[in-house]
């Protein structure tokens, strides 16, 4: 017999069958897996295999040696830049598009935004959004460093001359308590929370999918089983580009008596 796809179960499909007003996305590296872009602590290329997180990405690595955070940072930049959206990528940006859905990402990445979805909060900064490490002004990203996995003086700031790091979210680091204020507002009114791609074990993004409503139905696309929580989560054991484009589908039918999504 050959084998099926896995589809979506009879719960999760009764579960969807209704029309929902407030969708939340809450995605994490697994969502960009599937452009080439490696995840942190998952499968044989996990950047925490290979790089030790406490000389890269804390703000005691960029005290030691700010030349070897910077040049990481750029090869990583360089990465991004060279990927494209994923199928999963495009299926939110279309869910905001006809359903209003809001997107929450763990990511430094720009893919979301690259799909055509807005208003994107970056819980843990992006990649391209270095600033000075002094007086904290933007600085414009250059060109992009594609192969380069090297040592790299960062520049410097134009007006106070101190280097310019990452915009990026180290452990130890606090997150921008406005972007965190509104991701919690977003999550606690949802009635639907798609929780794509994420490990669920850095603080404190993970505990936002906690303040979802108890009503509310939530929904996790990761192809590894995770433990179960403290809440009933619908699991669907799919990467981020097949999973993804499916629950679109189903979300954007219309639903029994029901005028179309956008009608
Ligand atoms: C697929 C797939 C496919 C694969 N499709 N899925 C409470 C308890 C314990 C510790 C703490 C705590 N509170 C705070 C801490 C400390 C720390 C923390 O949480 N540590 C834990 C690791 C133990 N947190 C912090 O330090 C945070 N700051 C803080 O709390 O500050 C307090 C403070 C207050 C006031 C003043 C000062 C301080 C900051 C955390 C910042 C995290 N930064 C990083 C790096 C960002 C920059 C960079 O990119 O380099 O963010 S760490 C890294 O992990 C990155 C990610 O955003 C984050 C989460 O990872 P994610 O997205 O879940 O990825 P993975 O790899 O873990 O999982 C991938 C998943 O995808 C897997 O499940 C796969 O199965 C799945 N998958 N392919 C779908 N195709
Ligand atoms: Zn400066």
């Amino acid at each position: 017999m050959p084998l099926q796809p896995p589809t979506p179960d009879s719960a999760l499909r009764a579960a969807l069958s209704r029309r929902f007003g407030r969708i939340v996305v809450f995605s994490g590296a697994g969502m960009s897996a599937d452009s080439g872009i490696p995840t942190f602590r998952s499968g044989s290329n996990g950047l925490w295999q290979e790089f030790d997180p406490s000389r890269l990405a804390t703000p005691a690595a960029w005290r030691a040696d700010p030349a070897m955070v910077w040049g990481w940072y750029e090869w990583r930049r360089g990465q991004v830049a060279q990927a494209a959206p994923n199928p999963g990528h495009l299926a939110v940006a279309r869910l905001q598009q006809a359903l209003g859905a809001s997107v929450i990402t763990q990511n430094v990445d720009d893919l979301h935004e690259r799909a055509g979805t807005a208003d994107v909060l970056h819980l843990h900064g992006s990649l391209f959004a270095p600033r000075c490490s002094g007086c904290c002004r933007p600085h414009p990203p250059g060109a992009a460093h594609a192969k380069a996995r090297l040592r790299l003086d960062p520049p410097r700031c134009t007006s106070c001359g101190g280097d310019v790091r990452p915009g990026v979210v180290w452990f130890g680091e606090a997150l921008d308590p406005a972007v965190l204020g509104e991701a919690a507002q977003r999550i606690a009114a949802c009635d639907l929370l798609l929780v794509v791609g994420t490990s669920g074990v850095v603080q404190p993004a993970a505990s936002l999918v906690g303040l979802a409503p108890a009503d509310a139905v939530v929904v996790e696309v990761n192809p590894e089983p995770r433990e179960p929580g403290a809440r009933p989560v619908h699991h669907l054991a799919m990467t981020a580009a097949s999973g993804l484009p499916m629950l679109a589908g189903l979300l954007l039918q219309p639903a029994p008596g029901n005028p179309p999504a956008g009608a």
